[in-house]
C-alpha cells in the first residue's frame, strides 16, 4: 500500500475514479504530511521550552527572549511552503476545473436539478436537444417541468436517483435546484459543487473506472439531508447506450399527459390556484 491509499484509507476517502482526482489526493496527502510534520516538530519544541527555561534553572525572568535568528527562519520556511501550496498547487488545479472545460462535442452535458430530498436527472435524449422547462409545469409527474408542448422535449429523459455515464467521456453536470441550497458531491470523482436556486453551476469530471458510486449531498439542506443520496454508475460505452435506451423508453411510456395551458396564459391546472385573496397581516 503506498502513501497516498494510506492517507485515503485513514481518511475514509473511498478510492479515486476520475482522471484528475489523483492531483487532489496527492495535495490531500501532502497536506496531512506537512501538518503531521508541523505537529511533531512544534510538540518538540514546546518540550524543548518546558525544559530549557525551566524555573529552576532561570528563577528571574529574561526580558531580552530568545536571541538567535532560527525561529525566524523556521516560520518562514513554513510560510513558505503554504505559499507554494496554495499558490503552486490549489490555486492552478481549481483554475483548471473552473475555467477549462471540455469541449461541447467531447462531453456529455447532464442536467442536474436538485429538490429536497433527491437529485434529478435531465438528459436530452436521441436528437441531443434539451427541451425547454417552466416551473409552471412542474406536478408529481413532471418534476422537472418540461414543457410538453416543446418538440425538443418529446424524447428527453428524466429520472431520478440514479445516473449513468461512460466511462472516458468528460461529463459537464449542470447544478441547479428547485428548492434550497444543495451540494451535489461525487465522493469517489473527487468533484462537487452547490446547487442554487435561481443559478446554473457547471462542474466537470471525466470518469475513468467503471462501476457504482455513492452521490451525496453535502449541504445541510434541511430534516432529509441525512438521506439525500444517489447513485452514478460509470458504465462501459455499451452498457450506457442499454442503459440511454431502457430510460428512453421508459421515460416514452411515461411521458406526463400534457397539462396544457390554455392560450390565455391561464395556470396549468396542476398548480395550487393563488389564494383570490390573502389575509394581510395585521388588517
Ligand atoms: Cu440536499
Amino acid at each position: 500500500m503506498n502513501s497516498l491509499a494510506l492517507i485515503n484509507e485513514f481518511l475514509g476517502q473511498p478510492p479515486n475514479a476520475s482522471s484528475h482526482g489523483y492531483q487532489i489526493d496527492h495535495i490531500i496527502e501532502f497536506c496531512h504530511w506537512f501538518m503531521a510534520a508541523l505537529f511533531f516538530g512544534w510538540s518538540a519544541f514546546f518540550i524543548f521550552v518546558l525544559i530549557r527555561f525551566r524555573k529552576r534553572v532561570h528563577p528571574a525572568a529574561d526580558h531580552l527572549g530568545v536571541r538567535s535568528g532560527i525561529s525566524t527562519h523556521l516560520e518562514f520556511s513554513v510560510v513558505l511552503i503554504e505559499a507554494v501550496l496554495l499558490l503552486g498547487f490549489a490555486i492552478p488545479l481549481w483554475a483548471r476545473r473552473v475555467n477549462q472545460f471540455p469541449p461541447g462535442k467531447d462531453a456529455l452535458l447532464v442536467h442536474v436539478v436538485a429538490q429536497q430530498f433527491s437529485f434529478n436527472y435531465h438528459l436530452p435524449g436521441p436528437d441531443g436537444q434539451f427541451g425547454r422547462r417552466d416551473v409552471g409545469f412542474v406536478n408529481n409527474t413532471n418534476p422537472l417541468g418540461l414543457d410538453p408542448n416543446d418538440p425538443a422535449g418529446k424524447d428527453d429523459i428524466v429520472t431520478s436517483g440514479e445516473l449513468h455515464v461512460p466511462v472516458n467521456r468528460p461529463i459537464v453536470a449542470e447544478l441547479s435546484s428547485k428548492d434550497v441550497i444543495h451540494d451535489y458531491f461525487l465522493p469517489a470523482m473527487r468533484i462537487g459543487g452547490d446547487a442554487i436556486p435561481g443559478s446554473l453551476i457547471p462542474i466537470w469530471f471525466t470518469p475513468v473506472k467503471t462501476g457504482s458510486y455513492e452521490v451525496i449531498c453535502a449541504q445541510l439542506c434541511g430534516l432529509g439531508h441525512y438521506g439525500m443520496k444517489g447513485t452514478l454508475v460509470v458504465d462501459t460505452p455499451q452498457d450506457y447506450q442499454a442503459w440511454l435506451k431502457e430510460r428512453a423508453e421508459l421515460s416514452g411510456g411515461a411521458q406526463p399527459a400534457a397539462p396544457s395551458p390554455s392560450p390565455g396564459g391561464q395556470q396549468p391546472q396542476n398548480k395550487p390556484a393563488a389564494p383570490a385573496a390573502s389575509p394581510s397581516p395585521g388588517g
